[in-house]
């Protein structure tokens, strides 16, 4: 059987791609992870994601890495983009998720839901349904707070990727 070049390439580029996941991984898509902690390694924040946004692309895998116990994530209700398919982690255990859907994910820790724990995941391109997690129903104060810091530091990337 003779291979034609395309083949032969997405041949090539599968065995690669396998070989280099660990077992159980995706074949497809980039590893991200978000770290659980309860101090930010540079700034002087307590309980939070780190990093809280992460930019990623459809099929990609978030990693939340329980570092420090206490904490979970969990995705908003009124933050996915449609159709996506919202998750809730175990506390104080690493947890994966798959974000299939292009658009804007936003999730928190429970414990520490109103001490603003909270983190953003832009997949794609995210505008379909970005400028509506700014309506989203928050209650507390410093979640509202550590919100808009999110907010203005994603806005310089789905701005610009407009
Ligand atoms: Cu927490």
């Amino acid at each position: 059987m003779k291979l034609t070049r395309r083949m032969t390439m997405s041949l090539m580029g599968a065995t690669a791609a396998t070989a280099m996941l660990p077992s159980g991984a995706r074949a497809n898509g980039t590893v991200h992870e978000v770290q659980m902690l309860n101090r930010h390694p540079e700034e002087s924040e307590s309980m939070v994601f780190y990093p809280d946004i992460v930019e990623v692309q459809p099929g990609d895998t978030i990693r939340f890495v329980s570092v420090d116990n206490g904490h979970n994530a969990v995705s908003y209700d009124d933050m996915l983009p449609e159709g996506a398919e919202g998750w809730k982690s175990r506390m104080n255990k690493d947890f994966e998720v798959v974000v299939e859907s292009e658009g804007a994910y936003g999730y928190y820790c429970q414990p520490h839901k109103a001490l603003g724990m909270v983190g953003l995941i832009l997949v794609g391109d995210a505008t379909a349904n970005y400028e509506s997690l700014k309506e989203a129903n928050l209650r507390a104060p410093r979640e509202k707070e550590r919100w808009e810091d999110i907010f203005a530091r994603a806005d310089e990337i789905v701005g610009g990727s407009a």
